[in-house]
C-alpha cells in the first residue's frame, strides 16, 4: 500500500465570542483538514488547529508523504524531522505564551499520523482504538467547558444572536460575565449534553470573580460534580495562592494558574489541590523538569501537540511511571479531532479524568451524518473501521470557502479583543 495523494484544506467554523487570557475568540475558529489517499483508494483524515503557516507546512510535507507506505510512520516522521527540523528554533514555531500551542512541526506530524491510522484501520477493517492496543473503555467521558463570553454565537452573526435558536443553541448565544451567568451556562450545557464534570476557562475576569463563580457552581451542583479552573498562567504565585486557599476542597484540579514549572511547583507545594497543566509540561523535553520540580500532578495530553497518537500513548506510560494523572486538553475543533481524541482516550488505561472539549461551542461539521451526539456526557466509541467517520465533501467545500471569505490567517485573540476594548494588550502575567 502506498500513499498517492495528500489534500490539505483550511476551514473556518463559526465560533462564539469566548473570552480567555489572550483576549477574545474571533467569529471563526480555523482548522486544517488533511486527507491522505492510498493507491487502493482508501482515504484517512486528520485535523489540526489552522493557520496559514500550518497549511503551508503541511503542503511542504506532502512531498515526503507521497509514495510512502502509511504503515511506516517511523520513517515518515524521521524524514519530516530531517527535512523540516524541530519546533522552537525561532519564535515562529515556539510554543509561545498564549493559551494555545503554536508549535508547527508537531501539529503537522499529528495530522499526518492520525490520517494514516484512519486509513490503516479502514484497510484492515479495525477501529483506530485497536491499533493503539484495544479498548480500555467503551465510552469516553467529556467535561462541560465553560467560558466567560459576550453575547453572540460567532460566524455570520458575529456577536449578534439568532432569535430562532432554541435549547443549547439559544443558551450558547447568551452572555456570561458574572457568577450567575456562569452557573446558567453550566446548567444549560450539562442539561443538553449530560456532562458530569465542569471546567471554567479563567484568566478573563479579576481572579476573585472567577473564584466566586467556581464557589457559586459548587453551591449549585454540589460536591459530587468535579470542578476545574484554568486561568492559562496569567496569575502571579501570590494571586494563585490567595485564590487557591478559597478553592481547597472545592476544585478537582487547578489548571495552569501560573506560568512555568517552577511557579507551578511552588503553588502545588503550598496548596492542597491537585495541579494540572497543558502549558508548562507540553513536550517530552519538558518531562525531566517536571520530574525534578514536580510541576504538576496531572498532565492534559493533546495528540495535536504531543506529536500524535503513539506519542500520547508514550506520555501515558510516563504518567503511570511518575505518578501523574492524565486528562485531555482541547481547542475549538470539529468531528475529526473529536473522533481521534475519543479513540485515543478509549485506549489509554490511565486516562481517568473527563476530557476537555470545545465541541458544544461549534455548530458546523465536516463529517457525514452531522455532529457527534453525547450520551450522558460521553462519546460511545464506534466499532467502525478507522476513526469511524466519513468526510462530508460538500460541507468541507463550504467551510473552506468560509475560510477564504473570512480573511483570517491565524488565531489572534488580542486583535479581536481590541475591536471591543481598544488598546487591550495581552499580558503574560496580568493579576
Ligand atoms: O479556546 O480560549 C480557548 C482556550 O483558552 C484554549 O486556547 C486553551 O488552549 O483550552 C485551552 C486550555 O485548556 O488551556
Ligand atoms: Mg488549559
Amino acid at each position: 500500500m502506498k500513499i498517492r495523494e495528500m489534500h490539505v484544506t483550511p476551514i473556518a467554523v463559526a465560533d462564539p465570542p469566548l473570552l480567555n487570557a489572550a483576549g477574545l475568540h474571533a467569529p471563526y475558529a480555523l482548522r486544517t483538514i488533511v486527507e491522505i489517499v492510498t493507491d487502493e483508494n482508501i482515504y484517512g483524515l486528520g485535523e489540526v488547529p489552522g493557520s496559514a503557516a500550518t497549511t503551508k507546512a503541511l503542503e511542504d510535507a506532502r512531498e515526503v508523504v507521497i509514495g510512502k507506505d502509511p504503515f511506516q510512520l517511523n520513517s515518515i516522521q524521521r524524514e519530516l524531522l530531517d527535512r523540516f527540523g524541530v519546533d522552537g528554533v525561532d519564535s515562529t514555531d515556539a510554543r509561545g505564551e498564549s493559551p494555545w500551542d503554536k508549535r508547527r512541526h508537531v501539529h503537522v506530524y499529528s495530522a499526518i499520523e492520525v490520517a494514516c491510522f484512519d486509513l490503516i484501520g479502514k484497510a484492515i477493517g479495525r477501529p483506530v482504538v485497536d491499533l493503539l492496543g484495544g479498548r480500555a473503555r467503551d465510552r469516553v467521558d467529556f467535561s462541560a467547558y465553560l467560558f466567560y463570553k459576550y453575547e453572540g454565537a460567532g460566524g455570520e452573526l458575529g456577536f449578534g444572536t439568532d432569535p430562532a435558536a432554541t435549547g443549547w443553541a439559544a443558551a450558547r448565544q447568551r452572555a456570561a460575565l458574572d457568577p450567575d451567568g456562569v452557573v446558567a451556562q453550566a446548567k444549560a450545557m450539562c442539561d443538553a449534553f449530560g456532562f458530569k464534570s465542569i471546567k471554567l476557562k479563567g484568566g478573563a475576569m479579576p481572579p476573585h470573580e472567577e473564584t466566586d463563580a467556581i464557589l457559586a457552581m459548587y453551591d449549585a451542583f454540589g460536591p459530587e460534580t468535579p470542578l476545574r479552573l484554568d486561568p492559562n498562567a496569567i496569575w502571579s504565585v501570590e494571586t494563585a495562592l490567595r485564590e487557591g486557599k478559597r478553592l481547597e476542597g472545592v476544585l478537582e484540579y487547578y489548571e495552569d494558574p501560573v506560568r512555568g514549572q517552577e511557579a507551578m511547583a511552588a503553588v502545588g507545594k503550598a496548596l492542597d489541590i491537585p495541579m494540572a497543566t497543558n502549558m508548562c509540561t507540553t513536550a517530552f523535553d519538558d518531562l525531566p523538569g517536571s520530574v525534578k520540580v514536580h510541576s504538576e500532578d496531572i498532565i492534559l495530553s493533546d495528540h495535536h501537540f504531543w506529536g500524535g497518537l503513539r506519542a500520547s500513548m508514550e506520555l501515558a506510560r510516563f504518567c503511570r511511571s511518575f505518578g501523574r494523572g492524565l486528562s485531555m486538553h482541547s481547542n475549538s475543533h470539529v468531528g475529526i479531532s473529536l473522533a481521534a481524541m475519543t479513540h485515543l482516550a478509549a485506549a489509554v488505561p490511565n486516562l481517568t479524568y473527563a476530557c476537555d472539549t470545545h465541541y458544544p461551542w461549534q455548530s458546523e461539521e465536516v463529517i457525514v451524518g452531522g455532529r457527534f451526539e453525547f450520551d450522558e456526557g460521553a462519546i460511545v466509541l464506534s466499532n467502525e473501521p478507522g476513526l469511524g467517520i466519513e468526510l462530508d465533501r460538500v460541507m468541507l467545500a463550504k467551510l473552506h470557502k468560509q475560510y477564504n471569505d473570512c480573511g483570517l490567517t491565524e488565531r489572534n485573540d488580542e486583535i479581536e479583543m481590541q475591536k471591543v476594548q481598544p488598546g487591550w494588550k495581552f499580558q503574560a502575567m496580568r493579576y
